[in-house]
């Protein structure tokens, strides 16, 4: 799917938007042409070099004649020099901090400016030392909010977001199978497991004796490694060179692949457990095999299905290995089959270019019926309080409705549900009126404003509208830069079960929302769920399986999961809502 070359260009371009943004509201326009242009990119489906060579390229929405130019110059030369310009006129170190909340282009400009720092850990120390709120404008809540902001920020400099992990792991796990030498190659560790932040990628690899060399000097060399942390005959941990981040290496052989693929995906306290467990058993159990402890006799480490059946366990999903209880299900035979990609049928949160989207309704149709085999989709644009996601109002949802309906025409099915993200309004009604509502197919109600008070009152209200269908991200957080808004979890739950409505999970990689632990204990209360990606362009509707891997980690069947019905079953369940309550 998305060719290094589209990711590299659109990288420069969200940079190229975020220095016009730093240099202030006369650049506004080339900012957002930049940024429009940096997503497009990202989410073609072929190789930018393509629509270069057919002449294309003004074709694709957002690209005009300068940006075409840029385009070319950087396929054939692999710079472009505006961008290399415009990067030395500014503190392009600091502007990496745009991201983080409190660190706006205008704040950054003023720091600047008044204390001459152009390094980040400048800035930081400056923050610390009480300089910065010394700088009119600022003042005392408004660095501390930078400083609440550093902090949550570093969770993810820290640690990788789940979705990132995953991508530079296969990358990385993909050029390894392509070696002769690889017996067996795979992800370990919490990416196996699917953990929401992941530590160091790690990777088991099965080969004979006589090849370990040669793969662990491909993994150290240049291609691959920035930094070697270690290197010896059997592991190696280096930097990535393409992310910055820690990759753990260790080769085994075939007879011990199993173990050691079982022990190197953890966790640490499933292992711990299962170990114990073993050894009242009469096993020892370790990375290199299943043994016998009366006369160390090898009864099993080929497979790992071996290993957990010979010491009285059915096979344990990884993203099931966190020692919470998923042991003692096992013995009893009792665990579920998880719901997998092959199981979902729809999704049922998207943004088109009615509203935040990048594409037009028709074209996400096309592109989500060319590249998945779903039944249906939701359109879900936001309403009319998000005004910065020009968000739909009355008279807008119902061209669209018509919209919908001439598009479904053209398709020959129903394939394109007409929905909307609804916003929740601070005392918990929502901006749209029952009677708009009640004439579309989907409707999800979130949160996007108050954060910093509790809002379970306001979830629960939202509930009981007999519209209302689904709550979308329910916590609000956004990982790294926003904590979850107050919200007592069970109750919600509860009122999510009274009225018949089911929780998102988000599939969005900030997001993640509901997560594990939630979604564990809405599924546990039999509270429907929905896996949604939130997609705002084609290439978000791939975070599917984001979304999926945490309905594993909190146990889920496919019978928990509300996409994962025919269209039918879904009305059925909607009509069992407005017949609940009162
Ligand atoms: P991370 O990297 O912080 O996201 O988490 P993990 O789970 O990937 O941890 P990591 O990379 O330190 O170790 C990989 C796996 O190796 C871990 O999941 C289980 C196994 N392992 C590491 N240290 C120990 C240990 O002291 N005891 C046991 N039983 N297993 C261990
Ligand atoms: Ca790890
Ligand atoms: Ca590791
Ligand atoms: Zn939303």
């Amino acid at each position: 799917m998305r060719p290094e070359l589209n990711k590299n260009l659109s990288r420069i371009f969200s940079d190229m938007s975020m220095i016009y943004r730093y240099v202030g509201a006369d650049e506004r326009f080339r900012a957002v042409a930049y940024s429009k242009a940096a997503k497009v990119i990202s989410s073609l489906p072929e190789e930018i070099s393509v629509y270069m060579r057919s002449h294309t390229l003004k074709d694709l929405p957002g690209i005009g004649e300068s940006i075409a130019e840029k385009i070319e110059e950087f396929i054939k030369t692999g710079i472009i020099k505006k961008y290399e310009q415009l990067k030395k006129s500014v503190p392009f170190e600091l502007l990496g901090l745009t991201e983080i909340k409190g660190f706006g282009p205008q704040s950054l400009k003023a720091i600047h400016k008044e204390l001459k720092i152009s390094k980040k850990e400048d800035l930081v120390k400056a923050l610390q030392e009480g300089k910065i709120e010394k700088i009119k404008g600022f003042g005392k809540k408004k660095s501390a909010a930078m400083l609440r902001g550093l902090k949550l920020h570093k969770t993810i400099e820290e640690r990788m977001l789940l979705w990132d992990a995953l991508e530079a792991g296969e990358k990385l796990i993909g050029q390894i199978k392509k070696l002769p030498e690889v017996q067996q190659a795979e992800l370990a560790g919490s990416l196996r497991r699917k953990k929401e932040t992941i530590g160091d990628i790690d990777l088991l690899v099965a080969a004979a004796d006589k090849d370990r060399k040669e793969i662990i000097s491909f993994f150290t060399s240049s291609q691959i490694a920035k930094n070697i942390l270690a290197k010896g005959d059997t592991k190696a941990s280096i930097i990535l060179k393409d992310t910055g981040r820690q990759a753990d290496l260790r080769i085994v052989n075939m007879e011990e692949w199993g173990s050691a693929l079982q022990y190197f995906t953890g966790s640490k306290e499933h292992n711990i457990h299962l170990r114990t467990l073993a050894k009242e058993k009469g096993y020892k159990i370790s990375e290199y095999g299943l043994f016998l402890i009366k006369n160390e006799k090898k009864v099993a480490g080929k497979s790992e299905e071996a290993i957990y059946k010979k010491l009285g366990f059915q096979f344990i999903p990884p993203e099931m290995r966190e020692d919470r209880g998923e042991l003692e299900l096992s013995a009893k035979g009792k665990i579920p089959r998880l719901v997998s990609m092959e199981d979902i049928r729809g999704d049922l949160q998207m943004h088109s270019d009615w509203s935040d989207g990048l594409h037009s309704i028709e074209e996400i149709a096309k592109f989500v019926k060319q590249n998945f085999k779903y039944d249906y989709i939701a359109i879900t644009d936001h309403s009319k309080s998000s005004r910065i996601a020009n968000g739909l109002d009355e008279r807008r949802i119902l061209m669209q409705v018509k919209e919908i309906e001439s598009i479904n025409k053209r398709l020959g099915e129903s394939f394109v549900k007409a929905g909307i993200e609804v916003d929740i309004l601070p005392d918990g009604t929502l901006d749209i009126s029952d009677e708009i509502l009640s004439q579309l197919h989907w409707v999800t109600a979130s949160i996007h404003s108050g954060f910093n008070k509790d809002n379970t009152d306001r979830i629960i209200r939202a509930c009981k509208n007999h519209y209302v269908n689904c709550i979308g991200h329910p916590s609000g957080r956004l990982i790294g830069n926003r904590e979850p808004y107050k919200l007592d979890i069970g109750a919600v739950i509860q009122a999510a079960k009274e009225t018949n409505t089911a929780l998102e999970i988000n599939a969005q990689p900030e997001r993640m929302d509901l997560n594990d632990e939630q979604a564990m204990l809405a599924r546990e209360k039999k509270v429907r769920l929905v896996i949604s990606t939130d997609s705002h362009l084609s290439a978000n509707f791939y975070l599917m399986k984001l979304g999926v891997s945490i309905a594993r980690r909190a146990w889920c069947s496919s019978a928990d999961i509300i996409n994962t019905m025919q269209w039918r079953d879904i009305q059925r369940v909607l009509k069992k809502k407005s017949m609940s309550f009162a």
